[in-house]
C-alpha cells in the first residue's frame, strides 16, 4: 500500500481502504463514475468507495464554444489538482477529453471496453421521422464539435451548423424547448449511459462521420506513482480497447491535435490486426485528407517484463507491450503520411480561421 489514508487497519487486523473517485457534477459525469465504482466493488468487495464532486471551469462557462475557450485540460485540470493534492485518489474521465499527453505525475491506469464510439442525430420532436438527408434546406443543426460540423457541411450541404453548449441536459433542454435547431449532434455513447438511447435517431457510420479520438471509452486516471490503485484499476482495462485508443491517441499527438481541431478516426481489430483510418478537415469540410493503415498486434510468445511504461498517457502492465508499441507506432505512422501530404497546413488554417470566429 502506498499511501497512508488508503492503509487503515481495523481492529481485526485485515486492511479497510477508502478509496475516493472525484467526479465533475454533470450528471453523465456521475453516471460514469457511478459505473466504473460498480465494477470495482465487484472486484474489490472489500473496498470501501467515496465519491466526491466538483464543478469545474468547463461547467462553470456555458456560454463559449467548447473549441474556442481552450483545451480539453478545461474540464480535467481542477480533478488532477485534487489529486495531485491527495484529496481523491482517481478519477473517471470520458477518454476523448484527456490531452494526448498528461501532465507529469499524472497516467491512465485504466481504459474500459468501448461503448458504440459513433456520433448520434438527435431531431427536434417536429422532425420526426426525418433523417439528415431529409431534413428541409437551410435547418439548422446545433454542434460545437469541429470535427461534426467540417465532415457533415461537406456531406449534407442543404443543412445549416450552429454552436451549441452546454452539458447533455442543457442541450436536449435547448432543442426540445425552442425552435433554434432542428436537430442536434451528439456521441452515442453519452446518450446511452444517460438513458436517452430513444431520442437516438440515426447513427452516423464512417461514411457520414468519423468519429473523436478515444470517443466511447471511459478512463480512470491516477496518480502514475501509486502504484496499489494503479494495480488495482489496471484490471479494469479492455485490451481491444487500449490498443485502439493508444493508436487514435498516437496519431492525434503526432498531429499536434486538440479538441479543437478537426481530426476524425476509425479503428478495428480483427484477427489481431488493427486497423486505423484518420482525417483532417477545413472548417468547411471542402479540404481534407484520408489515409488508413493496419498493423499486426498479436501479442506472440514474446516474455515480457511488466515494464512501467506509458503510451500516450496510458499505463496497461497487463496488455502485451509489443502490441501497444505496435499501436502506438501505428498512430504515428498515419500522422506522418498525412503530413506528407499536407495536413499540417490544413490544420493551422483550421485553427486561424476558429480562433478568428
Ligand atoms: C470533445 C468534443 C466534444 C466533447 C469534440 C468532438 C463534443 C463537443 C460538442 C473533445 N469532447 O467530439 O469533436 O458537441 O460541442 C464530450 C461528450 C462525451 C465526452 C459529449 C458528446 C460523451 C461521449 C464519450 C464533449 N465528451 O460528444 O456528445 O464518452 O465519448
Amino acid at each position: 500500500m502506498s499511501g497512508e489514508v488508503l492503509n487503515a487497519q481495523d481492529g481485526n487486523g485485515t486492511v479497510n481502504r477508502v478509496i475516493r473517485m472525484g467526479t465533475r457534477k454533470s450528471q453523465l459525469a456521475r453516471i460514469q463514475t457511478d459505473y466504473v465504482a460498480e465494477k470495482l466493488k465487484t472486484l474489490y468487495p472489500d473496498v470501501h468507495l467515496e465519491i466526491v464532486a466538483m464543478s469545474t471551469i468547463g461547467d462553470k462557462i456555458l456560454d463559449t464554444a467548447l473549441s474556442k475557450i481552450g483545451e480539453k485540460s478545461l474540464f480535467t485540470k481542477e480533478l488532477e489538482n485534487a489529486l495531485e493534492r491527495n484529496e481523491v485518489d482517481l478519477v473517471v474521465h470520458s477518454l476523448k477529453d484527456l490531452p494526448t499527453t498528461l501532465p507529469n505525475g499524472f497516467t491512465i491506469g485504466a481504459v474500459l471496453q468501448r461503448e458504440s464510439p459513433h456520433d448520434a442525430v438527435v431531431l427536434h420532436p417536429k422532425n420526426s421521422g426525418l433523417t439528415l438527408d431529409t431534413l428541409p434546406d437551410g435547418s439548422v443543426i446545433g454542434t460545437s464539435s469541429l470535427r461534426r460540423a467540417a465532415q457533415l457541411k461537406k456531406r449534407f450541404p442543404h443543412l445549416e451548423f450552429k454552436d451549441i453548449r452546454g452539458n447533455l441536459n442543457t442541450r436536449l433542454k435547448k432543442l426540445d424547448e425552442k425552435e433554434d435547431y432542428a436537430a442536434i449532434i451528439l456521441a452515442a455513447a453519452g446518450l446511452k449511459r444517460m438513458g436517452w438511447e430513444a431520442r437516438v435517431s440515426q447513427v452516423l457510420g464512417p461514411e457520414d462521420c468519423m468519429y473523436a479520438v478515444g470517443q466511447g471509452a471511459l478512463a480512470v486516471e491516477v496518480r502514475a506513482r501509486d502504484c496499489d490503485i494503479l494495480e488495482m484499476v489496471s484490471t479494469l482495462h479492455h485490451s481491444e480497447t487500449v490498443l485502439r485508443c493508444i493508436a487514435e491517441r498516437a496519431f492525434l499527438r503526432r498531429l499536434e491535435g486538440g479538441c479543437s481541431v478537426p481530426v476524425a478516426v476509425n479503428t478495428e481489430v480483427k484477427d489481431s490486426v488493427l486497423s486505423l483510418t484518420g482525417a483532417v478537415y477545413s472548417l468547411d469540410g471542402a479540404d481534407s485528407l484520408k489515409e488508413a493503415m493496419e498493423t499486426s498486434v498479436d501479442p506472440g510468445n514474446k516474455l515480457e517484463s511488466a515494464a512501467d511504461i506509458q503510451h500516450v498517457g496510458v499505463t496497461a502492465h497487463n496488455v502485451p507491450q509489443c502490441a501497444q508499441v505496435a499501436a502506438e507506432k501505428l498512430g504515428v505512422d498515419l500522422a506522418n503520411l498525412l503530413l506528407s501530404k499536407g495536413a499540417m497546413e490544413i490544420l493551422t488554417t483550421a485553427r486561424k480561421l476558429n480562433d478568428a470566429r
